[in-house]
C-alpha cells in the first residue's frame, strides 16, 4: 500500500485512511498515543485534582465526606450522586457558553498541553490541515459518569450526559465556516456502546450544513434531518478518531458502571477565524516560522485565565444561527 506524506515527508496515514477521511468524513487511526507514556500522566493530574476539590468541598459543607479511600471513578460517581456538584465542569479544558464568573472553574495542567501538542497527534493533524497548526480554543474534556447517576440532575450538560446529533460546524460562529477546522476525539479510557462512545453518519459531511435547533439537548439536529444510518465508533485508548466539521455525530449514553472519559481537540491552519476569538487560540506547529510555536503550558493556563477575566467583566450569551421557532424547527 502507497504512504501518503504529509508536508514534510512523515508517513503516517496511507492513501486509504486518507481517502476513508474523504469519502466518509471521519477516520480512526490506532495506536497514535501510548495509553502509559501519554494518556496516564492526565489519568493521574485529574485523580490529584479530584482529591483538591473533595477536600475542599467537604471543608465547606458541601460533601459529607472526602471519599478519598475510593478508587477515582467510584469517587467521581459517588460524589456525583450525592450532591448537587457538577464535577464534570471543573474538570473542562474551556469556559461555558453563557455568562461565565470571574472564579469559573476550568483545568488546564500541563499534562493535557502536552497532549495537545503531542508531535505524533500533530503529525496525524498535519496530514490533513497542513503544517502550520493552530490549536483551536474549542476544546473539552468530558468525564461522563453512568447515567443512572445523574438521572433527573445537571439538566442536559453535555459535559455529562449524551450529546445530541449535530456537526462541529454548526455549533461555532459563521465566520468561520470556511476554516477547515479538523475535530480530534480521543478516549481516555475505552469507550464502548455502553458506556456511550460517538456515533457518526459515514458520508454526512458531503451533504452541508444542516439546521441546528436549539432545545433540551443544546443545538441539535432533527432526527428527520440526518443524512443516513448511524454508526457507533468504540475506541481503544491510544486511538483517535478525526471528523470533518461537517459530519453529523453525537454520543450514546453512559449505560455502564464506569465514566466515558474523552478528550475533544481541534486544528485548524493558523490565521483564520476560530468560531471563538473570544478564546485562545495558540501555534502547535509551525514548519514556516517555529519561533511562533507556544511551548509553555504556564503561557497556555495564562491565555485563558485573561481570558476568563475579560469574559467576567461583561454581560455573555453565546448566539447561535438558528433559533427554536425558526420553521424548520416546529
Ligand atoms: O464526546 C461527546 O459526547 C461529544 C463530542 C463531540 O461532539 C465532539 O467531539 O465534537
Ligand atoms: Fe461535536
Amino acid at each position: 500500500m502507497r504512504m501518503v506524506t504529509n508536508f514534510l515527508g512523515s508517513t503516517m496515514l496511507t492513501t486509504d485512511q486518507q481517502q476513508h477521511f474523504l469519502k466518509q468524513g471521519f477516520l480512526v487511526v490506532e495506536n497514535v498515543l501510548d495509553p502509559q507514556r501519554d494518556l496516564a500522566p492526565v489519568i493521574d493530574d485529574y485523580a490529584a485534582l479530584l482529591d483538591q476539590l473533595a477536600s475542599e468541598w467537604c471543608a465547606a459543607g458541601r460533601l459529607r465526606a472526602t471519599y478519598r479511600e475510593l478508587p477515582f471513578v467510584e469517587r467521581l460517581t459517588k460524589i456525583m450522586a450525592e450532591s448537587a456538584i457538577n464535577v464534570s465542569r471543573y474538570f473542562d479544558i474551556s469556559l461555558p457558553d453563557n455568562q461565565v464568573a470571574a472564579d469559573e472553574p476550568m483545568h488546564l495542567s500541563e499534562p493535557l498541553f502536552k497532549l495537545i501538542t503531542n508531535p505524533r497527534l500533530l503529525d496525524v493533524v498535519e496530514c490533513f490541515v497542513g503544517p502550520e497548526i493552530l490549536s483551536n480554543p474549542v476544546q473539552h474534556v468530558r468525564i461522563k459518569p453512568p447515567e443512572q447517576v445523574v438521572s433527573g440532575k445537571f439538566d442536559q450538560n453535555f459535559l455529562v450526559r449524551k450529546t445530541g446529533w449535530h456537526q462541529d460546524q454548526g455549533v461555532i460562529r459563521s465566520e468561520a465556516d470556511e476554516t477547515p477546522t479538523l475535530t480530534v476525539w480521543l478516549p481516555i479510557n475505552e469507550a464502548t456502546t455502553e458506556n456511550g462512545c460517538l456515533c457518526v453518519v459515514p458520508g454526512s459531511h458531503r451533504a452541508g450544513l444542516a439546521p441546528h435547533c436549539p432545545g433540551d439537548d443544546g443545538l441539535t439536529i432533527p432526527d428527520r434531518l440526518l443524512a443516513g444510518e448511524a454508526t457507533p465508533v468504540p475506541l481503544k485508548p491510544g486511538s483517535v478518531l478525526l471528523l470533518h466539521r461537517l459530519t453529523q455525530h453525537a454520543s450514546l449514553s453512559n449505560r455502564s458502571q464506569t465514566v466515558r472519559w474523552s478528550l475533544d481537540l481541534r486544528y485548524q491552519p493558523i490565521g483564520l477565524p476560530t468560531g471563538r476569538e473570544e478564546y485562545p487560540g495558540f501555534v502547535a506547529r509551525s514548519r514556516a516560522n517555529p519561533a511562533l510555536v507556544l511551548t509553555s503550558f504556564k503561557q497556555w493556563e495564562e491565555l485563558w485565565r485573561a481570558a476568563r477575566e475579560r469574559l467576567a467583566s461583561a454581560p455573555r450569551r453565546l448566539k447561535h444561527r438558528w433559533s427554536a421557532d425558526a420553521p424548520i424547527c416546529a
